[in-house]
Protein backbone atom coordinates (compact mmCIF):
# COMPACT_ATOMS: atom_id res chain seq x y z
CA UNK A 1 0.00 0.00 0.00
CA UNK A 2 1.20 3.63 -1.00
CA UNK A 3 -0.02 6.45 0.90
CA UNK A 4 0.33 9.95 0.54
CA UNK A 5 0.38 11.85 3.81
CA UNK A 6 0.44 15.80 2.85
CA UNK A 7 1.71 18.06 5.55
CA UNK A 8 3.85 15.09 6.82
CA UNK A 9 6.75 17.01 8.45
CA UNK A 10 4.57 18.92 10.65
CA UNK A 11 2.98 17.93 14.17
CA UNK A 12 -0.10 15.60 14.04
CA UNK A 13 1.65 14.42 10.29
CA UNK A 14 4.49 13.44 11.53
CA UNK A 15 3.27 11.32 14.51
CA UNK A 16 0.91 9.79 11.94
CA UNK A 17 3.99 8.92 10.09
CA UNK A 18 5.65 7.66 12.98
CA UNK A 19 2.77 5.35 14.22
CA UNK A 20 2.03 4.06 10.87
CA UNK A 21 5.24 3.33 9.82
CA UNK A 22 5.33 1.31 13.01
CA UNK A 23 2.43 -0.43 12.74
CA UNK A 24 2.11 -1.16 9.04
CA UNK A 25 5.09 -2.89 7.78
CA UNK A 26 3.44 -3.00 4.25
CA UNK A 27 3.31 0.38 3.93
CA UNK A 28 5.14 2.98 1.63
CA UNK A 29 4.89 6.63 2.55
CA UNK A 30 5.28 9.49 0.61
CA UNK A 31 5.02 12.95 2.45
CA UNK A 32 4.38 16.08 0.45
CA UNK A 33 5.34 18.94 2.50
CA UNK A 34 6.21 22.60 1.37
CA UNK A 35 8.55 23.08 4.49
CA UNK A 36 7.12 25.98 6.01
CA UNK A 37 8.37 27.63 9.55
CA UNK A 38 5.98 24.54 10.92
CA UNK A 39 7.64 21.69 8.87
CA UNK A 40 10.70 20.19 10.63
CA UNK A 41 12.44 17.44 8.20
CA UNK A 42 14.02 16.24 11.32
CA UNK A 43 10.88 14.79 12.71
CA UNK A 44 10.23 11.57 10.15
CA UNK A 45 14.14 11.28 9.49
CA UNK A 46 15.29 7.87 9.55
CA UNK A 47 12.54 6.42 8.68
CA UNK A 48 13.09 3.59 5.98
CA UNK A 49 9.90 3.28 4.04
CA UNK A 50 9.74 7.15 4.17
CA UNK A 51 10.45 9.26 1.38
CA UNK A 52 9.88 12.98 1.42
CA UNK A 53 8.94 14.89 -1.47
CA UNK A 54 9.33 18.90 -0.68
CA UNK A 55 6.84 20.62 -2.74
CA UNK A 56 3.02 22.70 -2.19
CA UNK A 57 -0.47 21.03 -2.27
CA UNK A 58 -2.00 23.95 -3.80
CA UNK A 59 0.55 23.11 -7.03
CA UNK A 60 -1.27 20.85 -9.21
CA UNK A 61 1.28 19.41 -11.28
CA UNK A 62 2.97 18.88 -7.89
CA UNK A 63 0.01 16.52 -6.62
CA UNK A 64 -1.28 14.71 -9.85
CA UNK A 65 1.87 12.49 -10.65
CA UNK A 66 1.72 11.57 -6.82
CA UNK A 67 -1.69 11.13 -5.90
CA UNK A 68 -1.73 8.92 -9.38
CA UNK A 69 0.82 6.69 -7.52
CA UNK A 70 -1.00 6.38 -4.31
CA UNK A 71 -3.75 4.25 -2.64
CA UNK A 72 -5.09 6.73 -0.32
CA UNK A 73 -4.25 10.71 0.38
CA UNK A 74 -4.53 12.16 3.82
CA UNK A 75 -4.19 15.86 4.04
CA UNK A 76 -2.60 17.39 7.23
CA UNK A 77 -0.97 20.12 4.98
CA UNK A 78 -2.28 23.44 6.36
CA UNK A 79 -1.46 26.86 7.96
CA UNK A 80 -2.74 25.94 11.20
CA UNK A 81 -1.90 28.76 14.06
CA UNK A 82 -4.89 31.04 14.83
CA UNK A 83 -2.30 33.81 15.79
CA UNK A 84 -0.59 33.90 12.17
CA UNK A 85 -4.05 34.41 10.70
CA UNK A 86 -4.74 37.30 12.36
CA UNK A 87 -1.45 38.94 11.27
CA UNK A 88 -1.46 37.33 7.49
CA UNK A 89 -4.53 35.60 6.72
CA UNK A 90 -3.21 35.04 2.97
CA UNK A 91 -1.15 31.64 2.87
CA UNK A 92 -4.37 30.36 4.83
CA UNK A 93 -6.35 30.74 1.83
CA UNK A 94 -3.73 29.37 -0.37
CA UNK A 95 -2.77 26.13 1.46
CA UNK A 96 -6.39 25.53 2.97
CA UNK A 97 -8.63 26.38 0.29
CA UNK A 98 -6.56 26.06 -3.04
CA UNK A 99 -4.57 23.26 -1.96
CA UNK A 100 -7.77 21.25 -0.81
CA UNK A 101 -9.20 21.93 -3.94
CA UNK A 102 -6.24 20.76 -5.70
CA UNK A 103 -5.90 17.84 -4.16
CA UNK A 104 -9.67 17.17 -4.33
CA UNK A 105 -9.20 17.70 -8.22
CA UNK A 106 -6.42 14.89 -8.23
CA UNK A 107 -8.07 12.14 -6.27
CA UNK A 108 -11.29 12.72 -8.65
CA UNK A 109 -9.29 12.13 -11.49
CA UNK A 110 -7.46 8.86 -10.24
CA UNK A 111 -10.85 7.74 -8.11
CA UNK A 112 -8.43 7.99 -4.98
CA UNK A 113 -9.73 7.55 -1.30
CA UNK A 114 -8.88 10.95 0.40
CA UNK A 115 -9.31 11.44 4.25
CA UNK A 116 -9.36 15.23 5.27
CA UNK A 117 -8.01 16.35 8.38
CA UNK A 118 -9.71 19.21 9.97
CA UNK A 119 -10.68 21.08 13.33
CA UNK A 120 -13.46 21.22 15.51
CA UNK A 121 -12.81 25.79 15.17
CA UNK A 122 -15.03 25.43 12.25
CA UNK A 123 -18.14 25.07 14.77
CA UNK A 124 -16.91 28.37 15.77
CA UNK A 125 -17.49 28.16 19.92
CA UNK A 126 -19.06 27.64 22.67
CA UNK A 127 -20.38 29.42 26.26
CA UNK A 128 -18.12 28.18 29.22
CA UNK A 129 -21.46 26.99 31.13
CA UNK A 130 -23.62 25.48 28.26
CA UNK A 131 -24.17 22.28 28.71
CA UNK A 132 -23.82 21.31 25.19
CA UNK A 133 -20.95 19.86 22.59
CA UNK A 134 -20.21 19.93 19.06
CA UNK A 135 -21.81 17.45 17.04
CA UNK A 136 -20.98 16.68 14.00
CA UNK A 137 -23.96 18.11 12.17
CA UNK A 138 -24.16 21.14 13.96
CA UNK A 139 -23.84 24.58 11.43
CA UNK A 140 -20.35 25.89 10.51
CA UNK A 141 -19.76 29.20 12.42
CA UNK A 142 -15.91 29.84 12.35
CA UNK A 143 -14.03 32.95 13.82
CA UNK A 144 -11.06 33.85 12.96
CA UNK A 145 -9.35 33.43 9.33
CA UNK A 146 -7.42 30.14 10.16
CA UNK A 147 -10.73 28.35 11.22
CA UNK A 148 -12.52 29.94 8.29
CA UNK A 149 -10.13 28.72 5.90
CA UNK A 150 -10.64 25.02 7.31
CA UNK A 151 -14.64 25.51 7.30
CA UNK A 152 -13.90 26.35 3.51
CA UNK A 153 -11.90 23.09 2.63
CA UNK A 154 -14.51 20.93 4.10
CA UNK A 155 -17.45 21.91 2.25
CA UNK A 156 -15.28 21.69 -0.67
CA UNK A 157 -14.49 17.89 0.25
CA UNK A 158 -18.01 17.44 1.09
CA UNK A 159 -19.39 19.19 -2.39
CA UNK A 160 -16.53 16.74 -4.33
CA UNK A 161 -18.15 13.61 -2.41
CA UNK A 162 -21.82 14.47 -3.42
CA UNK A 163 -21.22 16.23 -6.81
CA UNK A 164 -18.23 13.65 -7.89
CA UNK A 165 -18.51 10.65 -5.89
CA UNK A 166 -14.79 11.58 -4.51
CA UNK A 167 -14.87 8.86 -2.16
CA UNK A 168 -14.06 10.86 0.57
CA UNK A 169 -14.01 11.28 4.62
CA UNK A 170 -13.34 14.54 7.07
CA UNK A 171 -12.33 14.53 10.90
CA UNK A 172 -12.83 17.40 12.72
CA UNK A 173 -10.59 16.90 16.00
CA UNK A 174 -10.21 19.29 18.69
CA UNK A 175 -6.56 20.49 20.00
CA UNK A 176 -3.74 18.14 20.15
CA UNK A 177 -0.56 17.97 22.58
CA UNK A 178 2.39 15.75 22.31
CA UNK A 179 5.84 15.53 21.09
CA UNK A 180 7.13 17.86 17.82
CA UNK A 181 4.05 20.53 17.88
CA UNK A 182 5.85 23.66 16.94
CA UNK A 183 7.05 25.99 19.49
CA UNK A 184 4.16 28.72 18.80
CA UNK A 185 1.25 26.70 20.01
CA UNK A 186 0.05 26.94 23.63
CA UNK A 187 1.17 24.40 25.74
CA UNK A 188 4.92 23.72 23.39
CA UNK A 189 5.34 27.72 24.14
CA UNK A 190 4.67 27.09 27.82
CA UNK A 191 6.94 24.39 28.12
CA UNK A 192 9.60 25.74 26.31
CA UNK A 193 9.25 29.49 28.12
CA UNK A 194 9.51 27.06 31.87
CA UNK A 195 12.70 25.66 30.42
CA UNK A 196 14.24 28.87 29.62
CA UNK A 197 13.23 30.11 33.01
CA UNK A 198 10.51 32.55 31.23
CA UNK A 199 6.90 33.29 32.88
CA UNK A 200 4.22 31.45 30.87
CA UNK A 201 1.78 34.03 29.24
CA UNK A 202 -1.80 33.67 29.49
CA UNK A 203 -4.43 35.19 27.00
CA UNK A 204 -6.98 37.59 28.53
CA UNK A 205 -8.19 35.63 31.64
CA UNK A 206 -7.32 32.33 31.01
CA UNK A 207 -10.75 31.09 31.42
CA UNK A 208 -11.22 29.90 27.55
CA UNK A 209 -11.76 25.91 27.51
CA UNK A 210 -9.53 24.16 24.96
CA UNK A 211 -10.97 19.98 24.94
CA UNK A 212 -7.07 18.14 24.80
CA UNK A 213 -6.24 15.10 23.38
CA UNK A 214 -3.40 13.65 22.99
CA UNK A 215 -1.35 13.50 19.15
CA UNK A 216 -1.38 9.44 18.67
CA UNK A 217 -5.26 9.49 20.38
CA UNK A 218 -6.10 11.76 17.33
CA UNK A 219 -4.06 9.44 14.80
CA UNK A 220 -5.92 6.38 15.92
CA UNK A 221 -8.95 7.65 15.52
CA UNK A 222 -8.21 8.58 11.85
CA UNK A 223 -6.89 5.14 10.74
CA UNK A 224 -10.04 3.81 12.31
CA UNK A 225 -11.81 6.01 10.40
CA UNK A 226 -10.35 5.25 7.07
CA UNK A 227 -10.59 1.48 7.50
CA UNK A 228 -14.17 1.58 9.08
CA UNK A 229 -15.69 5.15 8.23
CA UNK A 230 -18.52 5.70 5.96
CA UNK A 231 -17.42 7.92 2.90
CA UNK A 232 -18.85 11.01 2.68
CA UNK A 233 -18.89 11.53 7.05
CA UNK A 234 -17.77 13.62 8.88
CA UNK A 235 -16.41 12.37 12.50
CA UNK A 236 -15.66 14.43 15.46
CA UNK A 237 -12.65 12.93 17.53
CA UNK A 238 -12.27 14.07 20.96
CA UNK A 239 -11.24 12.32 24.25
CA UNK A 240 -13.62 14.12 26.74
CA UNK A 241 -10.51 16.27 28.03
CA UNK A 242 -11.79 20.13 28.65
CA UNK A 243 -9.57 22.32 30.70
CA UNK A 244 -9.49 25.86 31.01
CA UNK A 245 -6.35 27.40 30.16
CA UNK A 246 -5.22 28.83 33.35
CA UNK A 247 -5.76 24.80 34.52
CA UNK A 248 -3.50 23.73 31.77
CA UNK A 249 -0.56 26.58 32.76
CA UNK A 250 -0.94 25.16 36.33
CA UNK A 251 -0.35 21.84 35.34
CA UNK A 252 2.77 22.68 33.64
CA UNK A 253 3.61 24.30 36.36
CA UNK A 254 3.51 21.58 38.79
CA UNK A 255 5.25 19.66 36.47
CA UNK A 256 8.09 22.23 36.84
CA UNK A 257 7.90 22.33 40.75
CA UNK A 258 7.09 25.62 40.07
CA UNK A 259 4.61 28.08 41.77
CA UNK A 260 0.77 27.66 41.05
CA UNK A 261 1.17 31.65 39.81
CA UNK A 262 4.30 31.58 38.03
CA UNK A 263 2.10 33.49 35.09
CA UNK A 264 1.57 37.06 33.46
CA UNK A 265 -1.80 37.86 32.14
CA UNK A 266 -0.99 39.30 28.53
CA UNK A 267 -2.80 40.50 25.90
CA UNK A 268 -5.89 38.63 25.21
CA UNK A 269 -5.99 37.14 21.31
CA UNK A 270 -8.98 39.68 19.19
CA UNK A 271 -12.07 37.08 18.57
CA UNK A 272 -10.68 34.32 20.76
CA UNK A 273 -12.93 31.56 20.74
CA UNK A 274 -14.19 30.84 24.33
CA UNK A 275 -14.85 26.88 24.50
CA UNK A 276 -14.41 24.30 22.52
CA UNK A 277 -15.90 20.40 23.31
CA UNK A 278 -16.37 17.99 21.08
CA UNK A 279 -19.15 15.08 21.38
CA UNK A 280 -17.69 12.06 19.97
CA UNK A 281 -20.35 9.53 20.02
CA UNK A 282 -20.69 8.80 16.17
CA UNK A 283 -16.97 8.09 16.28
CA UNK A 284 -17.18 5.41 18.94
CA UNK A 285 -20.45 3.62 17.68
CA UNK A 286 -19.28 3.26 14.09
CA UNK A 287 -15.77 2.65 14.55
CA UNK A 288 -15.24 1.34 18.30
CA UNK A 289 -12.35 3.90 18.51
CA UNK A 290 -11.09 4.04 22.41
CA UNK A 291 -8.65 7.20 23.42
CA UNK A 292 -5.46 5.05 25.35
CA UNK A 293 -3.80 8.50 26.59
CA UNK A 294 -6.80 9.37 29.11
CA UNK A 295 -4.24 10.52 32.03
CA UNK A 296 -3.39 14.27 30.92
CA UNK A 297 -0.90 14.57 33.75
CA UNK A 298 0.49 11.46 32.29
CA UNK A 299 0.33 12.64 29.08
CA UNK A 300 1.87 16.16 29.91
CA UNK A 301 4.93 14.64 32.20
CA UNK A 302 6.14 12.56 28.88
CA UNK A 303 5.37 15.99 26.74
CA UNK A 304 7.84 17.92 28.83
CA UNK A 305 10.02 14.86 28.87
CA UNK A 306 10.26 15.01 25.37
CA UNK A 307 10.88 18.81 24.99
CA UNK A 308 13.98 18.59 27.45
CA UNK A 309 15.61 15.78 25.78
CA UNK A 310 14.70 16.92 22.62
CA UNK A 311 15.90 20.98 22.73
CA UNK A 312 18.33 20.63 19.62
CA UNK A 313 14.23 20.39 17.61
CA UNK A 314 12.94 23.49 19.18
CA UNK A 315 15.52 25.96 20.01
CA UNK A 316 16.22 27.86 16.20
CA UNK A 317 12.98 28.48 16.44
CA UNK A 318 12.59 29.66 19.96
CA UNK A 319 13.71 33.49 19.84
CA UNK A 320 12.43 34.54 16.55
CA UNK A 321 8.58 32.86 17.89
CA UNK A 322 9.27 34.78 21.15
CA UNK A 323 9.83 38.33 19.04
CA UNK A 324 6.66 37.98 16.95
CA UNK A 325 4.64 37.60 20.69
CA UNK A 326 6.05 40.54 21.76
CA UNK A 327 4.91 42.99 19.08
CA UNK A 328 1.69 41.86 19.97
CA UNK A 329 1.76 42.49 23.80
CA UNK A 330 1.82 38.40 23.84
P1 LIG B 1 1.51 22.17 11.64
O1 LIG B 1 1.45 23.62 11.35
O2 LIG B 1 2.35 21.66 12.74
O3 LIG B 1 1.96 21.39 10.31
C1 LIG B 1 1.50 21.72 9.04
C2 LIG B 1 2.43 21.09 8.01
O4 LIG B 1 1.93 21.41 6.70
C3 LIG B 1 3.87 21.63 8.06
O5 LIG B 1 4.79 20.57 7.95
C4 LIG B 1 3.95 22.54 6.84
O6 LIG B 1 5.26 22.63 6.29
C5 LIG B 1 2.99 21.86 5.89
N1 LIG B 1 2.46 22.76 4.86
C6 LIG B 1 1.97 24.01 5.06
N2 LIG B 1 1.57 24.53 3.87
C7 LIG B 1 1.78 23.57 2.94
C8 LIG B 1 1.55 23.49 1.54
N3 LIG B 1 1.01 24.52 0.86
N4 LIG B 1 1.89 22.35 0.88
C9 LIG B 1 2.43 21.31 1.56
N5 LIG B 1 2.69 21.33 2.87
C10 LIG B 1 2.35 22.44 3.56
O7 LIG B 1 -0.01 21.71 11.83
P2 LIG B 1 -0.63 20.55 12.74
O8 LIG B 1 -0.89 21.09 14.08
O9 LIG B 1 0.17 19.32 12.55
O10 LIG B 1 -2.04 20.38 12.02
C11 LIG B 1 -2.22 19.41 10.99
C12 LIG B 1 -3.66 19.44 10.55
O11 LIG B 1 -4.51 19.14 11.66
C13 LIG B 1 -4.14 20.79 10.03
O12 LIG B 1 -5.00 20.58 8.95
C14 LIG B 1 -4.91 21.41 11.20
O13 LIG B 1 -5.90 22.26 10.74
C15 LIG B 1 -5.49 20.16 11.83
N6 LIG B 1 -5.78 20.22 13.27
C16 LIG B 1 -4.81 20.58 14.16
C17 LIG B 1 -5.09 20.55 15.52
C18 LIG B 1 -4.04 20.92 16.55
O14 LIG B 1 -4.37 20.96 17.75
N7 LIG B 1 -2.80 21.14 16.18
C19 LIG B 1 -6.36 20.21 15.95
C20 LIG B 1 -7.33 19.85 15.02
C21 LIG B 1 -7.02 19.85 13.68
O1 LIG C 1 0.94 31.78 24.80
C1 LIG C 1 -0.26 31.47 24.68
N1 LIG C 1 -1.12 31.72 25.72
C2 LIG C 1 -2.44 31.39 25.68
O2 LIG C 1 -3.17 31.64 26.63
C3 LIG C 1 -0.77 30.82 23.49
C4 LIG C 1 0.13 30.54 22.33
C5 LIG C 1 -2.11 30.48 23.46
N2 LIG C 1 -2.93 30.76 24.53
C6 LIG C 1 -4.33 30.30 24.50
C7 LIG C 1 -5.13 30.56 23.24
C8 LIG C 1 -6.09 29.37 23.22
O3 LIG C 1 -7.20 29.62 24.04
O4 LIG C 1 -4.26 28.86 24.62
C9 LIG C 1 -5.29 28.23 23.85
C10 LIG C 1 -4.64 27.31 22.84
O5 LIG C 1 -3.98 28.12 21.87
P1 LIG C 1 -3.26 27.52 20.57
O6 LIG C 1 -2.25 26.51 20.98
O7 LIG C 1 -2.84 28.65 19.71
O8 LIG C 1 -4.46 26.66 19.91
P2 LIG C 1 -5.92 27.07 19.36
O9 LIG C 1 -6.00 28.47 18.91
O10 LIG C 1 -6.92 26.57 20.36
O11 LIG C 1 -5.96 26.14 18.03
C11 LIG C 1 -5.42 24.79 18.06
O12 LIG C 1 -6.45 23.83 18.12
C12 LIG C 1 -7.27 23.69 17.01
C13 LIG C 1 -4.56 24.52 16.84
O13 LIG C 1 -3.51 25.49 16.77
C14 LIG C 1 -5.37 24.52 15.59
O14 LIG C 1 -4.57 24.16 14.47
C15 LIG C 1 -6.47 23.52 15.73
O15 LIG C 1 -7.33 23.58 14.63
Amino acid sequence: MRILVTGGAGFIGANFVHTTHETMPEAEIIVLDKLTYAGNPKSIEGLERVQLVVGDIADADTVDPLVKDCDLVINFAAESHNDNSLADPSPFVRTNVEGTFQLLEAVRRHGTRFHHISTDEVYGDLALDEPRRFQPGDPYRPSSPYSSTKAASDMLVRAWVRSYKVPATISNCSNNYGPYQHIEKFIPRTITNLIDGVRPRLYGTGENVRDWIHVRDHNTAVWEIINKGRIGETYLIGADGEKNNLEVTRAILEAFGRDPDDFDLVADRPGHDRRYAIDNTKLIEETGWQPEFTDFAAGLADTVAWYRENEGWWRDAKAEVEAKYAKTGQ
